[in-house]
Formats: structure tokens, C-alpha cells, sequence
């Protein structure tokens, strides 16, 4: 497939995303990357694109949380597709980060992104899902020896429990042995010092590449 052409094939997987279908979308992402189209392009100039536009139908009442969900399952379908193609994995992880969506937030589209995208970096990942609680995170770094902890979170009412993540470290005597990423859409910079955290990044690529300054 020429180059000229992915346009026309990302508005297919972008549809595809936005009517939630899981198995046509695979097929679709596939044909891309047999054809040459860049991993990172079929994510954001497809994927994330179509993701946005179901996002604003939403946020307008246009679609509902089913629709909403049946689109987040044909994103990571296809974002398990593009996998290893994004995470060309280490032979030798430079070392450990615990990733998770915090309490009380069940998002993990972004969450996933940036597992994928620390994975991509040679950093193991342990990825303790969603919904996780602060003690979970505590006991992981404890048994693990991680030296970075990775939080997302995607509501305004959720964003406050990165904060008590911190505060449980610190409550265990172990925040100084680790460092601790914030990141998803309603937080912010100053949100991130405010709590005290090391570092917020507003996307999956540049919390990678911040992550694996904690390796060096
Ligand atoms: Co929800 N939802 N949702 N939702 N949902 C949002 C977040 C919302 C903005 C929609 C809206 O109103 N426009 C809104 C939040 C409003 C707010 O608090 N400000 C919202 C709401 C209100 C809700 C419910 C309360 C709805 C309800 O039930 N009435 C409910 C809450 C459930 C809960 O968590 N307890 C809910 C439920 C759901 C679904 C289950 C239906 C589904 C999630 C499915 C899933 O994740 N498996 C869902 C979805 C899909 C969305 C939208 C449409 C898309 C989110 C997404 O995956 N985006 C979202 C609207 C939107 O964002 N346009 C919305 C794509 C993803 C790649 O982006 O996660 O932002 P994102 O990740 C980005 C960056 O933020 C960053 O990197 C990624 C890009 O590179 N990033 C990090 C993320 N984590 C990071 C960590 C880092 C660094 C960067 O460092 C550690």
C-alpha cells in the first residue's frame, strides 16, 4: 500500500474503533502494519483519533457508556495487536515499574498505553490493573523492589487517591526508595507537585521516555 494511501485506511480503523468492532479492527490494524504504516500512527492518527470522537459524542450525551465501552474494547484489541510492534521488548529489563489506574477509576485505556510504551523502553512492567488500592501498590513495591510507581487516572473525583498512594508510601517509611509518575487527563503539573510527586507527564510516549530516566 503506498504511503499516500494509510490516510484513507486510518479513517477505516477510526470508524471501525467508533462502532466498536473488535474483530474487523484487528484485521484492519494488521493490514496496516503488513502494508508499512507506522505503529505509532495507526495509534494516534487512527486509534486515539477515533477514541477522541467517541469521547466528545459523550461528553454531548450523542452515545452512552455502552457504546463508550464496546469502543474501548475494540481500542485495546487493537492495541494489544500493536503491541509488539510499539514494545520492542529487552532481552535485559533495565528494571522494575509498577503501573495501575488508582481507586475508584476504572479506565485503563491510557493505563495500557503507557505499560506498553515503558515496555517498549526495556522497563518490566507489573501491571496491577484498575481500581487498585493504595496498599496493593505498597506491598507490590515492597515484594518487587520497583523503583518507579505509575499512576493514572481519568477522573476529577479519582485523581485525589494518587495522593493517597503517596501518602501510604510514605506512611510504610518507603516513599524515598521509589519515584512516582502521575499522569491522565485531568491532572496537571501543578496537581502533581501539589501532592508531591516526581513527575507528571501529559502522554504515554513522554512518560515513558521520563520513566527511563530513573533507570540511569
Ligand atoms: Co469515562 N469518563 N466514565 N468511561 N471516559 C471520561 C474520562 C470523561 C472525560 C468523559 C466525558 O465526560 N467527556 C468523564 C470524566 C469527567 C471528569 O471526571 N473530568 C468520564 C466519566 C464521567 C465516566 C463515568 C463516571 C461515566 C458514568 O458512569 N456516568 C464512568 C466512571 C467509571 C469509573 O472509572 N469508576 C466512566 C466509564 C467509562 C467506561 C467504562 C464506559 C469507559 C472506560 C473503558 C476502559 O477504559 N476500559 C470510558 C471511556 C472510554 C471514557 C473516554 C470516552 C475515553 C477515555 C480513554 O480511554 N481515552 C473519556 C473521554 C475522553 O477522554 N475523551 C471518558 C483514550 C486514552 C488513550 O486516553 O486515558 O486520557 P487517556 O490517556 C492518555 C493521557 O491521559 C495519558 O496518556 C494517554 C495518551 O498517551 N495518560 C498518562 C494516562 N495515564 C497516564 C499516566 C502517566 C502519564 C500519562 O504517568 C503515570
Amino acid at each position: 500500500m503506498a504511503e499516500a494511501n494509510f490516510g484513507e485506511l486510518f479513517s477505516e480503523i477510526s470508524e471501525l474503533l467508533q462502532k466498536g468492532k473488535a474483530k474487523d479492527i484487528v484485521t484492519s490494524v494488521q493490514k496496516g502494519l503488513d502494508a508499512g504504516a507506522s505503529p505509532g500512527d495507526i495509534l494516534e492518527k487512527a486509534l486515539m483519533e477515533g477514541m477522541n470522537i467517541v469521547g466528545g459524542k459523550f461528553k454531548r450525551n450523542e452515545v452512552f457508556v455502552p457504546e463508550v465501552l464496546i469502543a474501548a474494547r475494540a481500542m485495546n484489541k487493537a492495541t494489544e495487536t500493536l503491541k509488539p510492534h510499539l514494545a520492542k521488548a529487552g532481552i535485559n529489563p533495565v528494571g522494575k515499574a509498577i503501573i495501575c489506574t488508582v481507586k475508584g477509576d476504572l479506565h485503563d485505556i491510557g493505563k495500557n498505553l503507557v505499560r506498553m510504551m515503558i515496555e517498549g523502553k526495556g522497563i518490566e512492567a507489573i501491571d496491577l490493573g484498575v481500581d487498585c488500592d493504595a496498599q496493593k501498590i505498597v506491598d507490590t513495591v515492597k515484594e518487587t523492589g520497583a523503583k518507579v510507581v505509575c499512576l493514572s487516572a481519568l477522573l476529577t473525583t479519582t485523581m485525589t487517591s494518587q495522593k493517597d498512594v503517596i501518602d501510604a508510601l510514605k506512611s510504610a517509611g518507603i516513599r524515598d526508595s521509589v519515584k512516582v509518575m502521575v499522569g491522565g487527563a485531568p491532572v496537571t503539573q501543578g496537581f502533581a507537585d501539589e501532592i508531591g510527586a516526581d513527575a507528571y507527564t501529559a502522554d504515554a510516549a513522554s512518560a515513558a521516555e521520563v520513566c527511563r530516566t530513573f533507570y540511569s
